[in-house]
């Protein structure tokens, strides 16, 4: 058995921000002119009015201060209200590859590791921008790796689950290198015109690097253990897919075509599932609360992250010892714990220990339990 190494991350940004006054301006935009249009059908009550949004309500309810997208343009114009992506020619690269070829890069220079020794590419997302070929194959293609390729999906937790799929076939022996990254393009699958979800998601990409610890030079993290759990829940759910266009409604505008959410269920239900995940897995493996020197966190909602920061330690945590980056990037669904790892780990000491968790759509709930070499 090998013994597994994180020895670098990448975080592909996109460039364009959106603030919450900016996403809110141009949501009221679009609920003023929906009520303008429809102004008889709401005088006759057949229809709500909609309601505008407020910056107030977005940063107390989820801790979000902006968010980096692919395109803001579409985004926040009250006659589109999502962003504008054109279609790629099938011979040139797309758009989820170009974001990875990034991150992976940054990955690969902070490990030391030249891409055509990769020999595992899996491209773990919350949505492929197509059925196939694997986005990962072209990843693999791109960036001049070897070995394969294949995608997954486990909504917020893939990158999780990815790395446990990765650092197992490591210690296997079937693989030497591997490359889960993470390209999240939440923006094309966010419904802009809903209140109640338009302020959740952006854009971003993380790769992470995986080695045998004999290979790497030091200075990485050791992967102690990894646990995977998964239990089922209509509450976060996206019905499109290819099966859309063979049913009688297929083309119409339908909301459940986008990411829709109970988020008030979700919260209560998915704190218990994770918090109880992450003090059973570091049980197992044997290490405790007052080992771990900090967790990163999936990056959905700031209260949540501080009450699952406190069951997990046994008490408030002290500033840095749980980073949030979702002020700056909101929930970048698999993505949001390895950037807050990539951006806050380099301080810590050879023998710390710090455990990534992620949980999302599924339910689903990974943790990454890691020792800093
Ligand atoms: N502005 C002003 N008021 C608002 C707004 C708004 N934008 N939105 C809602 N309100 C109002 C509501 O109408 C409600 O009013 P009333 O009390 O009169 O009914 C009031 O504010 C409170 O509404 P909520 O109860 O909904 O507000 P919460 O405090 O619960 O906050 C959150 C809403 C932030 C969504 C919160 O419930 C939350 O964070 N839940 C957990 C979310 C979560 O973790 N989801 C993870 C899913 S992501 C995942 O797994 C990956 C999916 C794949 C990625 C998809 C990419 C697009």
């Amino acid at each position: 058995m090998f013994t597994p190494v994180i020895s670098g991350t990448g975080v592909f940004t996109p460039e364009e921000v959106i603030t919450n006054d900016e996403l809110v301006a141009a949501f009221n935009a679009y609920a003023d002119r929906m009520n303008a249009a429809n102004a008889e059908a709401i005088a006759r009550g057949e229809m709500a009015p909609l309601e505008h949004s407020s910056s107030e309500f977005i940063f107390k309810a989820s801790g979000i201060e902006r968010r980096h997208v692919i395109d803001k343009s579409g985004v926040l114009d009250p006659a589109v209200m999502h962003p504008l992506l054109p279609q790629r020619a099938d011979g040139d690269l797309s758009l989820m590859a170009e974001m990875a070829v990034d991150a992976c890069g940054k990955a690969l220079d902070q490990a030391g590791v030249a891409a055509d020794q990769i020999d595992l590419v899996i491209c773990a997302a919350s949505n492929l921008e197509r059925a196939y070929p694997a986005v990962a194959i072209e990843i693999q293609q791109a960036i001049g790796a070897g070995g394969f390729a294949f995608d997954m999906n486990v909504a917020c937790s893939s990158a999780t689950f990815g790395i446990q799929a990765a650092a197992d076939m490591l210690r296997a022996g079937s693989v030497r290198k591997a490359i889960v990254v993470n390209p999240e393009i939440c923006s094309a699958h966010l419904e802009w015109r809903d209140r109640d979800c338009h302020f959740i998601f952006g854009d971003v990409a993380t790769a992470t690097v995986i080695e045998r610890k004999e290979d790497t030079s030091g200075g990485g993290f050791e992967i102690l253990s990894t646990r995977c759990a998964t239990q089922y829940s209509n509450n976060i759910r996206n019905n499109n897919g290819f099966l859309r266009r063979s049913r009688p409604d297929g083309m119409k505008d339908r909301r459940d075509m986008q990411f829709m959410q109970n988020g008030r269920k979700v919260f209560k239900e998915v704190l218990p599932l994770v918090s109880a995940h992450v003090l059973r897995h570091m049980a197992e493996s044997g290490v405790g609360s007052d080992e771990l020197r900090r967790i990163w966190l999936h990056q959905a909602n700031k209260t949540m992250n501080d009450f699952i920061g406190k069951k997990v330690l046994g008490r408030v945590p002290e500033a840095g010892e749980q980073p949030n980056i979702l002020q700056d990037y909101a929930n970048t669904s698999s993505a949001g714990s390895i950037i807050a790892f990539a951006q806050n780990c380099q301080d810590l000491k050879a023998g710390d220990c710090g455990l990534i968790c992620s949980f999302g759509a599924g339910y689903s709930v990974g943790s990454v339990l890691l020792r800093r070499l």
